[in-house]
């Protein structure tokens, strides 16, 4: 339930201010390229990784790999739901690829530092690239979303599409769920309050990054 809720809820509702990056660069090391690819990683398309996080020392704070597989992680590219540093380090990526990103405080966790993670850290990230997938802003969903094809998202299309969602990850469906859910995304995306998502609306605003 907690992937689909954040896969939806990050997608879905956030929306993104911010001023402008500071220079800082992330240094990337290409470890694996797969043979194949057929499809390279942009902004707003959804990423699921393994990654390990070491210290400057090299030693490691964190994998997502201690339990199996369970860690894996969805996300979606270039609107900072994640940190800058992988929003900048990640793109052009293929799936089954590799990356070591060496990512400066200023694209990190700056100089506030955030738990174990002492402030002007430098961190590196080993990152493998599991799959990719249309992000929920893309164009490709706002048709798959788009029953009637009127350019126009109404509550009872997105109301279908979260059950088709909830249903691909696994999840019963669950009407008084989902009825919240649409509710709350209309709140928030229905900026004209004219009862429907347009493709306009629908359209996520990031900032360049
Ligand atoms: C490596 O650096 C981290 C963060 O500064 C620190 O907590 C840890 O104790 C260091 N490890 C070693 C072996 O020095
Ligand atoms: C359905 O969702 C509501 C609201 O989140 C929750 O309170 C309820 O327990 C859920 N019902 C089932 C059967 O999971
Ligand atoms: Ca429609
Ligand atoms: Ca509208």
């Amino acid at each position: 339930m907690l992937t689909v809720l954040a896969w939806l809820c990050s997608s879905m509702l956030l929306s993104v201010s911010g001023g402008k990056l500071p220079e800082a660069e992330v240094e990337i090391d290409v470890l694996h390229r797969p043979f194949l690819c057929h499809r390279k990683t942009k902004y707003g398309d959804m990423l699921l990784v393994h990654h390990e996080l070491y210290f400057e020392n090299g030693t490691m704070l964190y994998t997502s790999r201690t339990d199996g597989d369970r860690h894996a992680m969805w996300f979606t590219l270039g609107i900072m739901e994640v940190l800058k540093g992988w929003d900048k380090g990640l793109q052009d990526m293929c799936s089954g690829e590799k990356r070591k990103l060496v990512v400066p405080p200023a694209l990190a966790y700056g100089k506030e530092g955030k738990g174990k993670i002492p402030p002007e850290s430098t961190l590196t990230f080993v990152v493998e690239l599991l799959n990719i997938k249309n992000g929920p802003r893309s164009h490709e969903s706002f048709q798959e979303m788009d029953l009637n094809d009127d350019w126009r998202l109404s509550m009872q299309e997105v109301s279908v599409y979260l059950r088709k969602e909830f249903e691909r990850h696994g999840y019963p469906p669950n009407d008084t769920l989902h009825e919240n859910m649409v509710k709350d995304i209309f709140n928030k995306e229905d900026a004209n309050k004219d009862g429907f998502i347009s493709s306009r609306e629908f359209t996520y605003k990031h900032d360049e990054l």
